[in-house]
């Protein structure tokens, strides 16, 4: 009888290769997916996770699209984000910025970099050429290697506008990106609204990935605008109720206070109690 250990290679039992799904927003989520990918190469490296990224903070500024969230997350994984703000290119310059502020151009609140502007000039190309935004996404994906499958929630136009209750100028409609980045939420939000989700359709991929997910996570996004927007897409959320697969949330709120960001703005506006409970409830 051959000695079976000599005989036999040893095989060291491979940690297992499991299908992870996050849906993701912006730089809680991009931050979230840096830690996952980091957690995973040490404990189960044949593991693969696909993000699905909200798109409903995207604006077209002087002609281009900007994918704000989208671009959060491939610029954090791919090594390219300025650390400091979380958002745009590392090692930016606003030249462009510069001279169309001298030409007196609005809006000026948005800080688009030179280099972030190259994304926005070939998204915006591909757009024209009528290439859905997951096929923008996954040659943009490309060049930064994130380690993600990064889809979309939908290709087709989500844009998340904000109904101001303005005590000063009464009630007027802006895209969340004026509410967000010009006004910072001091001003009430009488409305959130995901303009266009309901006649969206799950970008190619995202309600396939979930059915076959080992897990599937809501990282620490902001829950209305971000995660909420994400389900507010037809077909994601009941495919999230649908799946086998563990459905995990990490709660944005602790101590009834956002960990960052104005998630506490955003759910105010929509009448719910800043708690873990509530965005719970919420989802
Ligand atoms: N946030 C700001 O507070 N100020 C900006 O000027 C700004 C510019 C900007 C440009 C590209 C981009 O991808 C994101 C940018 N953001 C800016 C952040 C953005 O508002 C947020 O990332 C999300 O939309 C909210 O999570």
């Amino acid at each position: 009888m051959p000695d079976v250990d000599a005989a036999t290679p040893r095989t060291t039992s491979r940690a297992p290769a499991r299908n992870i799904v996050a849906l993701a927003g912006g730089i809680g989520g991009a931050r979230f997916l840096r830690g996952l990918l980091a957690a995973l190469r040490a404990s189960e490296p044949d593991s693969t996770v696909t993000g699905i990224g909200n798109t409903g903070d995207d604006i077209t500024l002087f002609g281009l699209r900007v994918c704000p969230d989208l671009d959060t997350v491939m610029y954090t994984l791919g090594g390219g984000i300025d650390e400091a703000q979380g958002w745009g290119r590392a090692g930016e310059s606003f030249a462009v910025k510069e001279e169309l502020a001298i030409y007196g151009a609005e809006p000026t609140w948005f800080g688009l970099g030179d280099r972030d502007i190259a994304t926005h000039l070939l998204r915006t190309r591909w757009l024209a050429d009528g290439v859905p935004l997951s096929e923008i996404t996954r040659r943009l994906c490309e060049r930064w290697q994130p380690g993600v499958r990064l889809l979309p929630m939908s290709d087709d136009k989500v844009e998340t506008h904000v109904l101001l209750d303005d005590p000063a100028s009464g009630q007027r409609l802006v895209h969340f990106q004026e509410w967000w980045v010009r006004l910072h939420a001091t001003v009430p939000a009488a409305q959130i609204l995901a303009v266009g989700a309901a006649e969206a359709s799950p970008a190619p991929g995202v309600i396939e990935a979930i059915r076959t997910a080992d897990i599937v996570v809501l990282p620490p996004s902001n829950p209305v605008v971000s995660i909420g927007t994400i389900l507010a897409v037809p077909g994601i959320r009941a495919a999230l109720a649908a799946t086998t697969a563990p459905v995990v949330g990490v709660s944005p709120i602790i101590g009834g206070a956002p960990v960052r960001g104005m998630a506490d703005e955003c759910l105010t506006a929509r009448g719910i109690e800043t708690s873990a409970s509530a965005v719970g409830e919420l989802y």
